[in-house]
């Protein structure tokens, strides 16, 4: 059984020396699923964590923004972190920013997300300015403020949606003053969302919990089909700003302005409340449930939506923390200690070669969105396959 696998590979390998055509490789796909079928008994090799796996590993040279190096350099790891160097330039297209006087360079980022992530008791820690934690392309991510206030008291906070909006790109993201891409809201362009399916993991907040796109499962022992995750924030209902959303009255000089059609509800962040009633995440995004890749549970941010194009407020992480932060993130520029193990996205199974239960472990992701999407469109498929064979 195992040599009459091993041939399988092996002729598999020869055919994609010689076509390559996304129409061959569609039957090579045939090819590998009746290969795969004849892989026996158990593979001991274990997948990947997916604290290792969810990043985007650029395999094929993509370049994105300004011929910079896109997606996500270099994944290592240790017994308990997982170092991730990246760009911070996605491999899809992105601009213009309208009304922006800044442009994306490469950020040369190291960020450092912990394999056993710990939740944060007593008061959480809020998440401040610049990157809060990383998309799986490398992107950084921000929170919801551009780090303004009402008349800088520090009171009424703005909401970059609502302000910055105008100067975001069809992907949702735009330059920093440092230059550096990045996104308040759902990365859009990262992969294709569908609503019938459970999102997959899109990023890491620094306090090392997952962060998984707006679909999941309805309830959170895995049960109940899918459903989009709902924020528990509402606007207020108010016409002047004179009380914070947990009730406290303010002074005369720490009102904000009255509603208008210049600072209209969603202007700041204070202008929404949150209550738990139907709401699927607590105040901070979270939620603990089953997802696909921890069968066992996990504490999850799901970026919300009102519906696709439509961020709804916290959008992905936050106002705080759920977990303890890594502090050493800020800046992006982590030290890799000696003695890490690089992660090969294409040896599947970690066993150290790139082999027939690797490609087993592919074809279940075949059309869908996984680790086994090489390339980086968003769907493991043909041009997936090619990456793989080319690296057995
Ligand atoms: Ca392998
Ligand atoms: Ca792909």
């Amino acid at each position: 059984m195992t040599s009459y696998v091993y041939r399988s590979a092996q002729s598999i390998f020869n055919a994609s020396l010689i076509v390559n055509s996304v129409q061959t490789a569609g039957a090579f796909v045939a090819v590998a699923a009746t290969a795969a079928t004849f892989i026996c008994g158990p593979t001991h090799a274990q997948a990947y964590e997916p604290v290792i796996s969810a990043w985007r590993v650029n395999l094929t040279g993509a370049i994105g923004f300004n011929n910079l190096t896109a997606d996500v350099q270099q994944v290592r790891y240790s017994s308990t972190y997982v170092y991730v160097n990246s760009s911070s330039v996605p491999s899809y297209s992105i601009g213009p920013w309208m009304g922006s006087p800044n442009t994306v360079t490469n950020q040369n980022f190291s960020f450092r997300i912990s394999r056993t992530p710990v939740v944060k008791t007593g008061t959480k820690t809020p998440t401040g300015l610049g990157n809060i934690g990383i998309w799986v392309n490398g992107v950084g991510i921000f929170n919801y403020s551009d780090g303004r206030s009402y008349n800088n008291r520090n009171i009424w906070h703005n909401d970059a949606i609502r302000v910055e909006g105008p100067s975001f790109d069809a992907c949702g993201g735009h330059p920093s003053p440092n230059n550096q891409y990045h996104n308040h809201q759902n990365a859009a362009c990262m992969f294709s969302e569908s609503n019938q399916v459970h999102s997959p993991i899109v990023g890491y907040a620094f306090d090392s919990f997952p962060i998984y796109g707006p679909y999941a499962y309805a309830n959170a022992d895995g049960s109940g089909g899918i459903k989009k995750m709902r924020s528990g924030y509402s606007l207020r209902n108010m016409t002047t700003r004179t009380t914070l959303p947990n009730g406290t009255v303010l002074t005369s000089a720490n009102y904000g302005p009255a509603v208008s059609a210049t600072y209209p509800l969603g202007y700041f962040a204070e202008d929404y409340a949150y209550s738990a009633t139907n709401a699927d995440l607590d105040l901070n995004n979270v939620r603990y449930c089953v997802t696909p890749e921890y069968p066992n549970g996990t504490y999850a941010y799901f970026v919300t939506i009102n519906e696709p194009g439509s961020p709804a407020y916290p959008y992905i992480v936050g106002p705080s923390f759920h977990g303890v932060v890594d502090t050493s993130n800020i800046g992006g520029k982590v030290t890799v200690p000696t003695g890490v193990t690089n992660y090969n996205p294409i040896d599947m199974d970690s066993s150290g070669t790139v082999d027939s239960a690797d490609l087993g472990r592919f074809l279940t992701q075949f059309g869908t969105y996984g680790p086994g999407d090489f390339s980086g469109n968003g769907i493991v498929d043909s041009e997936d396959l090619g990456i793989m064979l080319g690296g057995f």
